[in-house]
């Protein structure tokens, strides 16, 4: 079984991003409960601009369960990266990750490394970012087990990042690290730039994915793009996948019909 989950953005300085959602995290599980998606996953610009007892209640009241929480704000509102040649900045990053995980955690929901991997270059050799990311995921997965929830880290097209953009680099990079605490995250608008085949990308993260961007190959909502469902949901349902189809979707037309086609799809091809 593969639940649903539509993303909800609560961070001004993402305007117009892939978040079907928007400010009013009420109005949004309102509308998610009432299409039948079973939880949430919530981009906040700080931890502090969620109350825990009122998410609590929120989600109780709706019966839907948290998916995860992103840390692109840690990018996208402080410019934080977990592979700045900077040390204070990097601790910083890591700083923020850590408060993310501590607001998802106690909800059961992991927190994502998107953005917020930042690009080598410069000074920088991928080598290098690469030896910094691992560390950071190392030490970022474990602290993540304390609530028993995975890190997910995820592979980003190749305009959004130069370290890691397909599933079967993730899961070399998952390989390579000694903590088991960390999965990825199968966007399927990333993998659709960057697979050579969707499916067989599913496929080869066997084992690793712990999360799904649920979206079209133009990153609108699924069924609004060219992207072949059919043979990607048989690859998520061949590997035993259980996680997530979460619907990381730019809000067209508009946020109420983007997620009502969503859940349609969702209906049609992963439940
Ligand atoms: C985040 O989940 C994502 O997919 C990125 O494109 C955001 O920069
Ligand atoms: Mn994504």
């Amino acid at each position: 079984m593969i639940p649903s989950a539509v993303t909800v953005s609560l961070v001004t300085q993402a305007r117009g991003g892939p978040f079907v959602f928007w400010d009013d995290l009420s109005a949004a599980a309102e509308k998610a409960a009432a299409l039948g998606f079973d939880a949430i996953e919530i981009f906040a610009p700080s931890p502090s601009a969620v109350n825990a007892d009122e998410l609590k209640a929120l989600l109780a009241k709706h019966k839907l369960k948290l998916a995860a929480v992103g840390t692109g704000a840690g990018m996208v509102i402080h410019g934080l990266s977990l592979i700045d040649p900077n040390p204070d900045q990097r601790a910083k990053a890591a700083d923020f990750v850590r408060s993310i995980i501590d607001m998802g955690g106690p909800f059961g929901a992991p927190a994502i490394i998107g953005s917020m991997q930042g690009k080598w270059g410069g000074g920088q050799s991928r080598d290098e970012a690469l030896a910094l990311l691992g560390n950071a995921c190392e030490e970022l997965g474990e602290y993540a087990a304390k609530y028993n929830v995975p890190l997910i880290y995820e592979p980003l097209n190749r305009y959004e990042t130069n370290l890691i953009c397909t599933v079967a680099e993730g899961v070399k990079f998952l390989k390579s690290l000694k903590t088991t605490n960390v999965k990825l995250l199968a966007d399927l608008f990333h993998m659709n730039i960057e697979e050579a085949n969707i499916a067989d990308g599913i496929r080869a993260g066997k084992g690793y994915i712990g999360h799904v961007h649920f979206v079209d190959s133009n990153r609108r909502p699924a069924g609004l793009g060219h992207m072949d469902y059919e043979p990607i949901a048989a690859a998520l349902k061949e590997i035993g996948y259980e996680g997530y189809a979460s619907a990381e979707a730019f809000a067209y037309p508009d946020p109420d019909a983007a997620a009502k086609q969503t859940i349609e799809a969702y209906n049609k091809y992963i439940k």
